[in-house]
């Protein structure tokens, strides 16, 4: 048995982990290189912090001898394999590279010849030639595409996504040199079943970032068709299911309070930026991050209408909101619309209250908020409830049956109840 091939995973989140416990299980040697220490404490006392990775899998590799997490650079010495998994934020409307940074100059100095460094985070077109290359010759002394090979492969993990894993999930790849591309597909390859080979790293790049703009310019759509849906009188969900019949050319997407998460709010937001740089405009990128930003304030708009139509000022009126995460049967709340959502509920002096059994603690615009139990009593004495994430758990025909009124923005609740409204 020929010796386990190093390996170094850089970012230990959920991206990182799954894809550094996967590498561990198919035989390389790997180490999970992370800043943050106590996380690192944690890994190797063997306790996952990712959803997607359970304590039994992590403690296998670890006992396995196969994996190990740690803060220091100088471990990506051995390494013939460095994949780079770090976040890629975005604000202050310009992508924010610097965790890209700060890892390709930690790792540079620990590069050997003939190493093979994979950038994973989801970035504009460009991103690994014009910077991260750079960043590694210099860190290294090591010329790219002939003494360091550099590739591209975008990750494609979707938290709790119980049917789609990295295995099964086929894999982009781009290398600056075929032999980039090679070394790449080799590594991914133990563990993939699927890896497609593109050109180079911007083609890799692009995908992602098409991916994920496809998505969300959908989701604006069908955002934008509910809103004048519900001037003309038309269900929209009914629309939608009638439009899905078709088996050819049509792909459903749903409306909802807004559109959260780390990637589809944000993703397209990078290739817009990269294209406003060459003087270009992504427009309708643009349009649908601002059909999706506005649904928060129209679902209030709404709940308002909903209350008046009861003469019930929303001023002081007790709004229960069910489901606060991105998206449903998770606790994720970043880029989360319940944020928006809350806040305007707040401004117009509306008595917030929410029910959330992934989020224990909900802070908006200086307020904190805690989850409270859907007791019926506490259904009972709300004006009205606002169904904004329907998580399996929660018993929305409860809700419906005890409510006195109920606004749904994901129908959740598809019979027909008379106190149950939908978007
Ligand atoms: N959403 C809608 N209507 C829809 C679909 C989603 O309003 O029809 C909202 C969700 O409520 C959420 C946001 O959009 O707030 C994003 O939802 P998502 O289903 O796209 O979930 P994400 O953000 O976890 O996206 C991930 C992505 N995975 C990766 O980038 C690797 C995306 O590419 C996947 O397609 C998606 O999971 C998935 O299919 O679950």
């Amino acid at each position: 048995m020929s010796e386990p091939t190093p390996v170094a995973i850089i970012g230990q989140g959920y991206v990182g982990l799954p894809l550094a416990v996967a590498a561990a299980e198919a035989g390389y040697d790997v180490v999970g290189i992370d800043l943050a220490d106590e996380r690192v404490a944690a890994l190797n006392r063997g306790e996952s912090p990712v959803g997607d990775v359970s304590d039994e899998q992590l403690r296998s590799v670890l006992a396995a001898g196969r994996y190990r997490a740690s803060s220091d650079w100088s471990r990506v010495r051995s390494a013939e394999v460095v994949v780079i998994c770090v976040p890629t934020p975005y604000h202050d409307d310009a992508p924010d590279l610097s965790y890209v940074e700060r890892a390709a100059s930690s790792l540079a100095p620990h590069l050997h010849e003939g190493a093979v460094v994979i950038l994973e985070s989801t970035t504009y077109p460009g991103t690994t030639e014009e910077l991260l290359i750079p960043i590694l010759e210099a860190g290294s002394g090591l010329k790219a595409g002939v003494e360091l090979h550099v590739a591209f492969s975008p990750e494609r993990i979707d938290p709790g996504n119980e049917r789609f894993g990295l295995r099964n999930t086929p894999k982009i790849v781009g290398g600056i040199t075929d032999t980039a591309t090679d070394r790449a597909v080799d590594f991914y390859g133990a563990f993939v079943d699927v890896v497609h080979r593109v050109s180079g790293p911007k083609a890799a790049e692009m995908a992602k970032l098409l991916e994920n703009t496809f998505r969300h310019i959908n989701i604006a759509l069908v955002n934008e068709l509910a809103v004048l849906a519900d001037g003309l009188g038309v269900d929209i969900w009914e629309v939608i299911d009638a439009a899905a019949t078709k088996p050819f050319g049509f792909m459903p997407f749903y409306p909802g309070p807004g559109v959260g998460g780390h990637c589809i709010p944000v993703d397209p937001m990078y290739l817009s930026w990269r294209v406003r740089q060459f003087g270009g405009a992504a427009k309708f990128i643009e349009l649908a991050r601002d059909v999706n930003n506005a649904m928060p304030v129209y679902v209030v708009s709404r709940v308002q209408d909903l209350l008046n139509d009861r003469s019930k000022p929303l001023r002081g009126a007790v709004v229960l909101v069910l489901g606060v995460a991105y998206k449903a049967d998770i606790s994720d709340m970043r880029e989360s619309p319940a944020l928006p959502l809350v806040e305007a509920l707040l401004d117009k002096g509306a008595v917030v209250t929410y029910h959330d059994p992934h989020v224990p603690v909900l802070e908006v615009g200086g307020t904190l908020l805690r989850n409270v139990d859907l007791t019926d009593d506490v259904l009972r004495s709300c004006d009205i409830a606002l169904l904004v994430t329907a998580h399996a758990s929660v018993d929305h025909e409860r809700v419906a049956a005890t409510a006195p009124l109920v606004f749904d923005t994901r129908n959740a609740l598809r019979g027909s109840y008379p106190n149950v409204v939908r978007l």
